[in-house]
């Protein structure tokens, strides 16, 4: 195979490239390659190929015989590599992600094959990168948000040789509550409650250490105030690992809340009201949710959300929960194995979206364990009795069934009824990117572009797509790289794994019983499932057969796995396992074909049996099938 390289300076002038053909054969510029088989040699190739792309506004790799590479012919004098072409490939892969012929470099910039350089063409930001217009803008890109989605979007695009500027403003809850850089995940998110889901694990797991044998005198208690201090100074270090972060790559973090005053223009105002305006070719929206207010009396002067809960300077005490999403449930299932009073709000049912059998299971063991469930109900009023940290309030709840009025009495309301995308103060009417009114989400297409082509969106702020952690990292990166890496990779957000922390975990991937029926059939799905009975549950004698999983098999395509539910104790690490089984296609067979690991939760997949209508019987239970083997 040969490699060529088209090597062209342009008139900035005229625009347009001139095509000036070439001989094939060296003209003095043909090069030689040493065979790469050191590091020495691979790093000669790379200076080689970096000092071409600096020294040339127009380069593109190219193979002699390939009819895509003749289809971007913007080459006017070129050089001929032989039989290096592999060598070249392998290095312009790892310099930018992509393999591929042709492989097009305009300016220094890495512009992609020949899908890329035709798109462009078409939307004129080939135009832009040969006149040089972007150095016209502060930045090549600005993105707005440092999340999760944010700071890796804005990390990858640096680390690809763009100057890129990211914005993250906190503005505070009503009742003052603030944090650092990482965006939710980080600060009010899945690190604060995982390690609080942790401290009421390890609650439960001292209990089950007496049946163990170990002996202590002590009254077992939680101290509020040290776990709040634990978790918020491990959020602290993780706040500043992610400046280092930034500052290490390049990218100029500015402490600031951005909003768009012309389609390429951001004006960026910090915490004293100073106004900057900024400018970028492009930009990516990554600003995330905040959690939604009842808007009833009261709400916001004495309610508290997920945005306060973690770094609450006391105990919450006695707490109700309204809304009975994972947010709900989880922080709900936390505080209540911390030893607290809990009762949840339920308006309809429990987790929308997820497997509804799956979802009343979990429900159920946080009913056992104490955790009251108030069903059929919505608050319309919340008054202060007594202030105090905590005070005592007084909650009036309507029936959703009827006129029934009914009141309690709370320590804690913590409101977790869903969450609104900050869409609506960033000035994207003067950017003219569109939302949906309804939700104010931004619909994309596939690679996360919005109807105005230099602005992108990532994250929890999407149309249509899961809002987790893993979704908006993978989603920012692959945007990066397809931007200035070459990379065609769009993010999938098929078969997403996902785990719920409630006390008795649940995780998930794929459909839900209810949505595979909806899609496939009832006679075209079979379901496969067993109860189970951890074996370190079985000394202290607890939640005998409490745990569960199920797949969903769908009968049409070869008995493929499109659905895995489990209930049950580190349901995320079982969960992930089958999450990538599941990427890869896997059936029935493949899991009956795959040995388990002894003795484990994540060995259910052997045990499965037939679901039958909802007749328990049928039921396995793998401690039995344990003992019996
Ligand atoms: P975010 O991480 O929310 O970041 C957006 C950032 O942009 C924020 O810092 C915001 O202040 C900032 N911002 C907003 N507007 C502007 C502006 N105009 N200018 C400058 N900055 C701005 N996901 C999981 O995968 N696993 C879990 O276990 C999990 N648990 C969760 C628990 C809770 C209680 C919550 C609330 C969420 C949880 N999530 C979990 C979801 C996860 O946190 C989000 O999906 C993720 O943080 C989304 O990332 P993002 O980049 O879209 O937005
Ligand atoms: P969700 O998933 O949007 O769920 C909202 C929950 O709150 C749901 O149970 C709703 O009940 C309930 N809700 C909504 N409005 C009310 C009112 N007015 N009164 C009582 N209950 C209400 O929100 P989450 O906060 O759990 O999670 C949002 C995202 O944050 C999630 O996807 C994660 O990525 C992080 P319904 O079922 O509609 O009757």
């Amino acid at each position: 195979q040969k490699l060529v390289l088209f090597n062209s300076g342009f008139s900035s002038s005229s625009h347009r490239p001139s095509v000036e053909a070439c001989p094939a054969q060296a003209d003095g510029n043909t090069f030689k390659m040493p065979p790469i088989e050191n590091d020495t040699g691979k790093n000669e190739l790379k200076s080689r190929i970096q000092l071409l792309i600096d020294s040339n506004q127009v380069l593109v790799f190219s193979k002699s015989y390939c009819p895509f590479c003749v289809k971007v012919d913007i080459g006017a004098r070129y050089y001929q590599v032989t039989n290096d072409g592999t060598n070249y490939q392998e290095m312009l892969l790892e310099m930018t992600g992509q393999k591929t012929v042709p492989n097009v470099f305009i300016n220094k910039t890495h512009l992609g094959g020949c899908d890329k350089t035709m798109q462009a063409h078409k939307d004129g930001s080939l135009q832009q990168l040969l006149t040089g217009d972007n150095e016209a803008y502060d930045y090549d890109l600005i993105v707005i948000g440092g999340g999760s989605g944010g700071l890796a979007c804005s990390k990858e695009a640096a680390m690809l040789g763009k100057k890129v500027m990211v914005l993250d403003y906190v503005v505070p809850t009503p009742k003052g509550t603030s944090w650092g850089l990482g965006g939710t995940c980080v600060n009010v998110g899945c690190i604060p409650k995982k390690l609080m889901h942790q401290t009421a694990l390890l609650g439960t797991a001292m209990q089950d250490a007496r049946k163990f044998g170990w002996e202590f005198e002590e009254t077992v208690k939680h101290n509020w105030e040290t776990m709040k201090t634990a978790v918020n100074n491990y959020i602290g270090s993780l706040n500043w690992g992610y400046r280092v972060a930034l500052r290490d790559k390049n990218v100029n973090y500015v402490n600031a809340y951005a909003e768009f005053i012309e389609p390429h223009k951001i004006k960026a105002t910090n915490k004293r009201g100073k106004e900057t305006l900024y400018t970028a070719a492009k930009f990516v929206l990554a600003t995330g949710e905040r959690p939604r207010y009842l808007g009833i009396p009261g709400d916001k002067e004495y309610c508290i959300t997920s945005d306060d809960l973690f770094s609450l300077s006391y105990c919450p005490g006695k707490t109700l929960v309204i809304g009975a999403s994972y947010v709900a449930l989880e922080c709900g299932g936390f505080l209540a194995g911390l030893g607290l009073d809990v009762t949840v709000m339920v308006r309809s049912i429990l987790l929308r979206g997820f497997d509804q059998d799956m979802a009343n299971r979990a429900g159920e063991h946080m009913e056992e364990h104490g955790v009251k469930f108030l069903r059929k109900y919505v608050p319309v009023k919340v008054e202060e009795l007594e202030a105090g940290t905590p005070g005592r309030l007084k909650v009036t709840a309507k029936s959703t069934e009827s006129d029934e009025i009914i009141e309690g009495e709370y320590n804690t309301v913590l409101i977790a009824v869903g969450r609104d995308a900050c869409t609506d103060k960033i000035g994207l009417d003067k950017a003219g990117v569109k939302v949906n009114p309804k939700n104010g989400k931004i619909p994309v297409n596939d690679e996360e572009q919005t109807n105005v082509p230099h602005i992108y969106a990532i994250g929890d702020i999407l149309e249509g797509k899961w809002e987790l952690t893993p979704v908006a990292i993978q989603a920012g990166k692959l945007l990066a790289r397809r931007l200035y890496g070459g990379s065609k990779l769009k993010c999938d957000y098929i078969n997403v794994p996902t785990t719920v922390f409630t006390p008795l975990e649940y995780g998930a991937c794929g459909l839900s019983e209810e949505r595979a029926t909806e899609l496939y059939g009832q006679e075209n799905i079979e379901v496969y499932h067993s109860l189970l009975w951890p074996l370190e549950f079985t000394v202290p004698g607890r939640d005998n057969n409490r745990c569960y999983s199920k797949i969903i098999c769908n009968k049409l395509d070869n008995d493929r796995v499109i659905g895995f539910h489990y209930l049950g104790p580190n349901a995320g690490e079982v969960t992930q396992g089958f999450g990538v089984a599941m990427k890869c296609g896997a059936t029935k067979e493949q899991l009956d074909n795959t040995i388990g690991i002894h003795p484990t939760c994540a060995e259910v997949g052997k045990h499965f049996t037939v679901k039958e209508g909802t007749n328990t019987k049928s039921f396995n239970s793998i401690q039995s099938q344990c003992s019996a083997s």
